[in-house]
């Protein structure tokens, strides 16, 4: 294939004609012009112009296994020729969904058996919002229905899942939230400590849960949802205290713990699942991007044996479902990728080789001059930006000034990292070799510089 043969200029007027983009303001990305990205492979993608990248963002989080794997090609070509759909209603199934059901099951830990299959994880939310509700109603407890989740969290974009999710910039297109979801305040600590030290931080906001609890009474809570890590909201890695609390308030009150995995889950946090890493066990998960590597799209929503006992037991019909619940391609898909997570040990060889050298790397950017805190979990990094390390204050410049400087820079020196509010975060494959990570941080300095620069020219700082 020729290195370029796309047509940038017909591609962009097209794209500028005729395509919508999510979370974008068309006209000013039209007055741009659109990056159009045309093939990949491994860690790298490369857009119409021949430019390649080292893609820090493993596409939107999703791409563990990283690009150009054949194996999962293969196997859902093959699937697509023997049975490309059907469906899982009407007493029915397939034996994609089967075993990526029972792969599940497998691979999450205690008794997290039972899998409703969605397209993504927005739709699975959706999913969770109608699950445990319905989960009470059978159980007896109709009124227990208010889910508590937090500001900042980000759970997905449909009206469920952007209600409960905590971006109030998404709240204000569509009166959001929808009726009985509450929002309780982030384990933030760089930005929203104070004085307090970050373990007895992480406690208060935990307590927050029980205030809110209280306040709503018990009878009328069904569940807590959250990431173990924020991931849209800015890599907001909680004080060790937190999970731990979050659990033991909600066994006191009989409220069902969700874990939105879907950035977590798959090894991105240095165990197969995040709520791991944080040592804390959910009744329930959702799960999607790293469960096939976004080669299809596939998401999950799966619950422990006492949710789905009462599910069963006592649910009857539970009138939800999507067309493409189970979609036997994209299971293959995934199948086919968790295949290749555990044969080649990706997960744990993130965890004990590559994580640590991107780890013992991502830090030491902490002592860049523009740096207040480096942060880094597993496979995903944040780098706060400030003028004031000390004192972990805000630029004067509205947010966004320099991580977008930073972000443009950084594309410049051919590395996609993300910029969100005053900081830049990374989340790459978690195949990335350790002289791929040294081209990471090398492009990722690059970057810094330009903003240390344009701050210092701006006066914000010496
Ligand atoms: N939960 C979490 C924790 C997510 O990160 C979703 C649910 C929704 O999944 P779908 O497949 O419906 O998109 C997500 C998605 C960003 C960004 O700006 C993050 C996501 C999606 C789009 C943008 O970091 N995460």
């Amino acid at each position: 294939m020729l290195k370029n043969s796309y047509d940038t200029g017909e591609l962009r007027a097209l794209d500028a004609a005729h395509h919508l983009h999510p979370f974008t303001d068309t006209k000013a990305l039209n007055e741009m012009g659109v990056r159009i990205i045309t093939r990949a492979d491994g860690v790298y993608i490369h857009d119409s112009n021949g430019k390649s990248y080292l893609d820090g963002m493993a596409g939107l989080w999703c791409m563990n296994v990283g690009y150009g794997r054949r194996e999962i090609v293969d196997a859902v070509a093959a699937q697509m020729l023997e049975l490309p759909f059907y469906n899982t209603f009407f007493n029915t199934t397939h034996p994609p969904a089967v075993r990526l059901a029972a792969k599940l099951a497998e691979v999450l830990p205690g008794t997290l058996n039972h899998a409703f299959f969605s397209s993504g994880g927005s739709d699975a939310n959706d999913t969770n919002i109608r699950l445990v509700r319905h989960y009470w109603h059978s159980m007896g407890k109709p009124t227990k229905k208010v889910i508590i989740a937090r500001k900042n969290a980000y759970h997905g974009s449909t009206v469920g899942a952007a209600s409960l999710g905590g971006m109030t910039y998404m709240h204000e297109q569509g009166d959001l939230p929808i009726p009985n979801i509450t929002h309780i305040n982030q384990p933030f600590w760089f930005r929203e400590g104070g004085d307090m030290t970050p373990e007895d931080f992480g406690l208060a906001r935990a307590r927050e849960l029980e205030t809110e609890i209280l306040r709503l009474g018990a009878d009328n809570v069904a569940a807590f949802i959250g990431e173990p890590v924020q991931g849209a909201g800015g890599v907001i890695i909680p004080p060790a205290t937190y999970w731990p609390e979050i659990e033991r308030i909600c066994r006191k009150y009989d409220i069902l713990l969700i874990a939105d995995e879907v950035i977590t889950g798959f090894g991105r946090t240095g165990n197969w699942f995040g709520h791991t890493t944080f040592g804390f066990s959910p009744d329930i998960v959702t799960l999607a991007k790293g469960m096939s590597s976004g080669y299809l799209p596939i998401g999950a929503v799966v619950v422990n044996d006492r949710v789905a006992e009462g599910l069963i037991e006592k649910g009857g019909d539970f009138n939800h479902g999507y067309t493409y619940s189970a979609h036997p391609a994209a299971a293959v898909a995934a199948l086919e990728n968790l295949r290749i997570l555990q044969d080649e040990r990706i997960v744990e060889r993130a965890a004990q080789e590559t994580g640590p050298y991107l780890q013992e790397r991502w830090r030491k950017l902490g002592d860049h001059p523009i740096v207040g805190e480096a942060r880094i979990v597993g496979m995903m990094g944040a780098l706060e930006l400030t003028p004031d390390k000390k004192a972990r204050t805000r630029f004067k410049a509205p947010i966004y000034t320099y991580s977008l400087a930073c972000r443009a820079a950084s594309i410049e020196a051919g590395l996609f990292m993300r910029a969100v509010n005053d900081s830049m975060i990374i989340s790459p494959p978690l195949v990335i070799s350790k002289a791929e990570i040294d081209t990471l941080i090398d492009r990722a300095t690059i970057a810094l510089d330009a903003a240390y620069k344009a701050a210092r020219e701006a006066g914000e700082m010496a």
